[in-house]
């Protein structure tokens, strides 16, 4: 008895798990979306992909969130008479495509004292076939972006599963 429950414990876990495989970033990490912090060193090394989501965190009313374009973000400025800055102090922003994307707070001269950030952001995870040499080039397989789950992971979770059920079954 106790061993199933065990058992429904860990599918249930993995199941939770699932949608998780897409990553959310809090910017700035326990810093948060402040001043002080560099998010030049925050974002170095990170693997940013289609379907993850980054979070600003910080008290709300005193700075914002912007997203502007390179030559904006490089004067710390916003041309864009359209474009509204997120204000709550927990603004979540999906990452829908890949591409670079700048983002800024636009409150008083917080962006020129560091606080702007700019990410690189790929194509949601998927194998890619390695090429072999000599053979002419193959087109790997378009690969699924939907939900940002990886064809792969999506595989990987559901044989987990299936194993668990497997050992609930016995
Ligand atoms: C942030 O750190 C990088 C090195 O990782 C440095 O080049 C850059 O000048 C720093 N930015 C600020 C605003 O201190
Ligand atoms: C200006 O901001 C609006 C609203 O965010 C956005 O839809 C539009 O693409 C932006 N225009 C430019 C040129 O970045
Ligand atoms: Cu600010």
């Amino acid at each position: 008895m106790a061993s199933r429950a065990f058992l429904i414990t860990i599918i249930v876990v993995v199941a939770a798990a699932a949608p998780a495989l897409a990553t959310d970033y809090m910017v700035g990490d326990d810093a948060g979306w402040n001043l002080g912090v560099n998010f030049t060193t925050w974002a170095a090394g990170k693997d940013f992909r289609v379907g993850d989501t980054i979070m600003f965190m910080y008290t709300p009313g005193t700075h914002n969130v912007l997203k502007v374009n390179g030559a904006d973000f490089k004067q710390c400025v916003s041309s864009n008479a359209s474009a509204v800055p997120l204000t709550s102090g927990n603004d979540v922003i999906a990452l829908s495509t890949p591409g670079k994307k700048w983002y800024i707070c636009d409150v008083a001269d917080h962006c020129s004292k560091g606080m702007k950030l700019v990410i690189t952001v790929s194509e949601a995870e998927a194998p890619t076939p390695a090429p072999v040499p000599g053979s002419p080039s193959l087109t790997p397989p378009a690969t699924s972006t939907a939900g940002g789950v990886s064809p792969l992971k999506s595989c990987v979770w559901m044989v987990t599963v299936m194993a668990a059920c497997r050992m609930i079954m016995a």
